[in-house]
């Protein structure tokens, strides 16, 4: 179908792009709510949570406002509660609900050495428990995701062997997945470095991929996008891990130098736009499902702007994914005209989206301008005076 708006957004059936804009769904992480810093230093923020119940009410405030964040990733234990039922109860009354369970295998003592790969197995045990412990926290919250990232590796060659660590990952995450009820997914994430600095047990896609295969197929790779070295052709990954149907979810967030947590598309948008031109066509096949999570800590920025300007980035970068001429694009490269091809591209990349998504936005009965809407509201004063000087996130 021709546009109506052919002058704006070209040969593209916008009804059908504001309703996929409209579907997006986006999921903010409970830690980028709380305080968090560097190893450095941890500069506190008045009004921060308190507690996970606070974390979730300020990520339905991020919902509130724009429309498309309806879940909440919960990091245990940060976000340890007495009663997982109430949590998803109270999430629920402020129209959200809990996503990602994310375990947490790298503060203990014990873990200075690993955790699943451990060369000890009381600790492998122990790490397999919490895992295991997760599971279960996932079915009592009311989510279908168990999303890990280890922070294994060795320092130094030759403190440990690549393949034993290996195999000793596997056995733990066998024994986890079994444990999984049928409709759960397990998602692995890869990361190049650090906290171990000479190897990491998945540090790349290929590692994460070839686990899961040994392990099933609810098995699946999360893609973080601070977990590059950084000539790595992003999209290009995820074009692979889409073909083989593995690609189960990302960690949206922007780095300059390292693992950075910055706001998505803050560094390198034009980056965020090609691996949503990937993602656009993937989607369209039936079975996709590819959980978008926002993974950012925000060390000096306001939380919950920093995270309402993420979401607009992120619609940003769909939409202009999703105004590519895909016809024109394919006749492109069909003929082999290699900068017309580029061009399309950048035509889609240098249109103007805000409009089309602040609509989405209205049309979802959010806020067309939200950090506008979000300082109107004077919700951060109001937690301020009620919440004092909060809490870190469990970092400190
Ligand atoms: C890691 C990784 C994980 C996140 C932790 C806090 O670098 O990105 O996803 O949970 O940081
Ligand atoms: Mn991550
Ligand atoms: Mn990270």
């Amino acid at each position: 179908m021709e546009s109506t708006n052919a002058k704006t957004y070209g040969r593209v059936d916008v009804a059908g792009v504001e309703e996929r804009l409209r579907a997006q769904r986006l999921e903010t992480p409970s830690w980028g709510y709380g305080d968090t810093g560097t190893r450095f230093a941890v500069f506190p923020q008045k009004g921060v949570p308190r507690d996970p119940f606070e974390k979730v009410a300020d990520a339905a405030q991020v919902h509130r406002l724009t429309g498309v964040c309806p879940t909440v990733a919960v990091h245990i234990p940060w976000d340890k509660v007495d009663d997982y039922g109430e949590l998803k109860e109270h999430a629920e009354s402020l129209g959200v609900g809990i996503g990602a369970v994310n375990p947490n295998l790298f503060q203990e003592p014990d873990y200075k050495l690993g955790s699943v790969c451990h060369p000890d197995p009381a600790v492998r045990r122990r790490a397999t428990d919490h895992l295991l412990e997760c599971v279960e926290i996932a079915r009592e919250v009311g989510s279908d995701v168990l999303s890990l990232w280890f922070a294994d590796g060795t320092n130094y060659a030759g403190q440990d062997s690549f393949v034993g660590r290996r195999h000793r990952m596997i056995e733990c995450l066998g024994e986890v997945y079994a444990a999984m009820p049928g409709g759960m997914r397990m998602l692995l994430e890869y990361k190049p470095y650090e906290p171990a600095f000479y190897h990491t047990d998945l540090a790349d896609w290929g590692a994460a991929l070839t686990a899961c295969q040994r392990l099933g197929e609810r098995a699946e790779v999360l893609v973080d996008l601070g977990h590059h070295a950084k000539e790595v052709n992003i999209e290009y990954v995820v074009a692979l891990l889409l073909d083989e149907g593995r690609l189960g979810g990302f960690h949206f967030n922007n780095r300059k130098y390292g693992d950075d947590d910055l706001i998505v598309g803050s560094v390198n948008p034009f980056e965020l736009f090609l691996i949503y031109v990937e993602l656009v066509e993937a989607e369209e096949c039936p079975g996709t499902r590819i959980d978008y999570m926002i993974d950012q800590t925000h060390n000096i920025e306001p939380k919950i702007e920093a995270m309402i300007l993420s979401v607009t980035n992120l619609q940003e970068a769909y939409a202009k994914a999703l105004i590519v001429d895909r016809d024109a694009l394919q006749e492109a490269r069909r003929a082999g005209d290699v900068l017309a091809a580029h061009r399309l591209l950048l035509d889609a990349y240098a249109t103007d989206v805000r409009p089309l998504c602040a609509k989405a936005r209205e049309d979802l009965g959010a806020a067309s301008d939200p950090i506008a809407a979000f300082k109107e509201s004077g919700y951060a004063q109001k937690v301020a005076g009620e919440r004092g000087e909060g809490a870190g996130a469990g970092w400190s």
